[in-house]
């Protein structure tokens, strides 16, 4: 950690009322360019806490920019995590009204939900599939608190990796009756497909995220608690939209799920 104390919550106040007040930011590594991982999750954290505080709930956690469309996209290297409150949750076919948000963007996700707790570390595919209670398709919209979505890994992370609303939907489906590698991706905008991908665009497998995340977590004295849902990253770059639009997701075995946005 190489912020202290105000500072880490002056900048989690400061990146949570941007999202609050739907208004963009400078990164903040601009200000503070020897702040560290530790400092990065710690903003995240406390993040939370201001939801929480607010009398939001934790919904679920998520991975992201796990997929090379995703990574090229944003210009980073390395998978960061997130959460999920149930006030960025949208039921499916819903509206997701957009002046709530800066400059939102859709991303076509696999979602787990366990059954059993995974804990890191040495968290692999094999122990995340045997902890699945099934799969569902989720639509991720995401809505960095950075102008123009221009960002580095530890502003994206202390920005809760630009969280802002999920839905998932369709059919849940056991991990035991798919092939989540080879398992086709299609999302709509306004009824023609956008773009289209694999389960295996994510890290090689969609599981191998969640078994990250949990290795992640047990790097900080943490595990995935049972019933958990986890977002295990876009499959595919993410798709702007704009009030007007809307958006179908479907996901092999999985079925359709779709928002609006207005
Ligand atoms: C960071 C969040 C990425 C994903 O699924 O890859 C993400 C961003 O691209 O703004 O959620
Ligand atoms: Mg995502």
């Amino acid at each position: 950690m190489t912020l202290n104390d105000a500072v880490l919550q002056q900048l989690a106040l400061h990146l949570d009322s941007c999202q609050q007040q739907a208004r963009d930011t400078v990164k903040i590594t601009d200000q503070y360019p020897d702040m560290d991982w530790e400092d990065a999750y710690e903003i995240q954290d406390r993040i939370l806490k201001l939801h929480l505080n607010r009398g939001a709930r934790l919904a679920g956690l998520k991975c992201g920019l796990t997929s090379h469309a995703k990574m090229k996209q944003m210009g980073v290297t390395e998978p960061v995590f997130g959460f999920l409150v149930d006030t960025f949750a949208v039921a499916p076919g819903d509206a997701v009204d957009t002046r709530a948000l800066i400059h939102p963007k859709v991303e076509p996700e696999i979602v787990f939900v366990l059954k059993r707790e995974l804990r890191g570390p040495g968290c692999h595919i094999g122990a995340v599939l045997a902890a699945t209670d099934f799969v569902m398709a989720g639509i991720e919209v995401i809505d960095s608190r950075y102008r123009d979505f221009k960002f580095d890994l530890k502003s994206v992370i202390a920005d809760n990796t630009s969280a802002a609303r999920f839905v998932v939907g369709g059919r849940a489906c056991p991990v035991e009756q798919i092939d989540l590698r080879t398992c086709g991706v299609v999302l709509e905008k306004n009824g023609q497909p956008v773009t289209f991908g694999a389960g295996a665009a994510v890290l090689g497998h969609p599981a191998a995220a969640v078994a990250a995340l949990a290795n992640h977590l047990g790097r900080r004295g943490s595990s995935i608690p049972a019933g958990t849902m986890i977002l295990s990253g876009g499959v595919t770059e993410a798709v702007t939209v704009a009030p007007g639009d809307h958006v179908q997701l479907r996901v092999q075995d999985m079925g359709a799920v779709g928002l609006r946005f207005v």
